[in-house]
């Protein structure tokens, strides 16, 4: 049984926890939050007896295997260099954090510490995501040429996580930063990106509005747009879209987890709804499911001492993206080639 303990006990921890009961092998046995109501409460929903207000004094008094950290990206440095020093596994929230020189330092510190650092970048682990993935590979449209990954909502996001109207930074960072994920998860790593960027919601400081367009090394190339100011008449929130192109035919991700694939063959039609997980609630249940799954991979890698999809060196390849998406939207749209942002 891998030991671990939750630091960051507020609106999206929950869903952690309850996925934490679900996954074989792994217990949370103590909570971490410098805020005491929200500790309690978590503490008395999960029936976890071991609170700490500080995170140094957690470290200090417990036997751990992992730490996750549930906490903005404020804190993540500072949390993932004390866990290294702990030498305790980690996965961390996303955005990994603020700018890729923090974050190369983590992956850095995890390595010299020789823990495994995991980002929990979850959306390429919703089982929408993973059957389009499984079909573009098993060859139903031939090789990829053009793909699109859609992100459009009007869903209010902020009475959640009220940060997100006053940030610096809004929708690449916070939502983007998946769907660019997606992205690499389906067309592998990126040459070349350029953005545009827009905010619509005149209550909120930055973009709600972005349009990117990826050249990625296996010569597909994609649009990546995502916007939390489309006022639609089907609402599918926080449902991410796909169309890809492909030299033997065509893959469609359309509303309500309905797959769509053609070929010279004819034409499928596949229901790729998430389960509902007993603790689920819609409209998140697809990024509920998926916490779940990135949890569950999180422990097996531990258990097979192997390098988890979206490990710390992997996100800095989706960071890098976000970077760049933004310096080339302050440029007016000029092209930035990976790797000389
Ligand atoms: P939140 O503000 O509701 O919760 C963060 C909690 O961390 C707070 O209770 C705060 O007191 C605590 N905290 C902060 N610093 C701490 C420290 N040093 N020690 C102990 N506790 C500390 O935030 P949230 O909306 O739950 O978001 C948390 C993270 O989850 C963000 O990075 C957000 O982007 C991410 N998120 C991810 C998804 C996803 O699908 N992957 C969805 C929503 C949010
Ligand atoms: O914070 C975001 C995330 O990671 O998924 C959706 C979200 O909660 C709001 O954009």
């Amino acid at each position: 049984m891998k030991k671990g303990a939750l630091i960051g006990c507020g609106f999206f921890a929950q869903n952690h926890m309850h996925a934490w009961a679900d996954v074989d092998g792994a217990a949370i046995i103590a909570l971490c939050d410098r805020d005491d109501k929200r500790l309690k409460e978590t503490a008395e929903r999960f029936g976890i007896e071991r609170t700490y207000s500080d995170a140094v004094d957690l470290m200090k008094s417990e036997e751990l295997d992992f730490v996750d950290i549930a906490t903005t990206v404020q804190t993540h440095r500072p949390l993932v260099e004390l866990a290294a020093r702990s030498k305790v596994h980690i996965i961390c929230q996303k955005p990994f954090a603020d700018t890729l020189a923090d974050a190369t330092a983590m992956v850095d510190a995890t390595a010299a510490a020789g823990v495994t650092l995991m980002v929990h970048e979850n959306f390429r682990w919703q089982s929408a995501i993973r059957a389009a993935k499984a079909e573009i590979e098993k060859g139903s449209i031939g090789t990829p040429f053009w793909g699109r990954v859609s992100f459009r909502s009007a869903y209010d996001v902020y009475a959640s996580q009220p940060y997100l109207a006053t940030d610096d930074r809004f929708i690449i960072q916070d939502l983007g930063i998946h769907i660019l994920d997606i992205a690499r998860f389906l067309f592998g790593d990126v040459r070349t990106i350029s953005a545009s960027t827009k905010r619509v919601n005149p209550a909120i400081k930055a973009e709600d509005v972005a349009t990117m367009m990826l050249v990625h090394e296996s010569g597909v190339t994609s649009v990546v747009d995502c916007s939390y100011a489309s006022r639609l008449s089907r609402e599918s929130f926080p449902e991410s879209l796909l169309e890809v192109d492909g030299s033997e035919g065509a893959l469609r991700l359309m509303p309500d987890y309905r797959l769509v694939l053609h070929n010279a063959s004819g034409t499928r039609e596949l229901d790729v709804s998430p389960p509902l997980l007993s603790w689920a609630e819609r409209p998140w249940h697809n990024i509920q499911e998926s916490v779940y799954n990135i949890q569950r991979h999180f422990i097996d890698c531990l258990n097979a001492a192997s390098t988890p999809e979206t490990s710390g060196t992997d996100n800095l390849k989706t960071l890098e993206l976000v970077e760049a998406a933004y310096l080339s939207a302050a440029g007016n749209s000029r092209t930035i080639i990976l790797g000389s942002a």
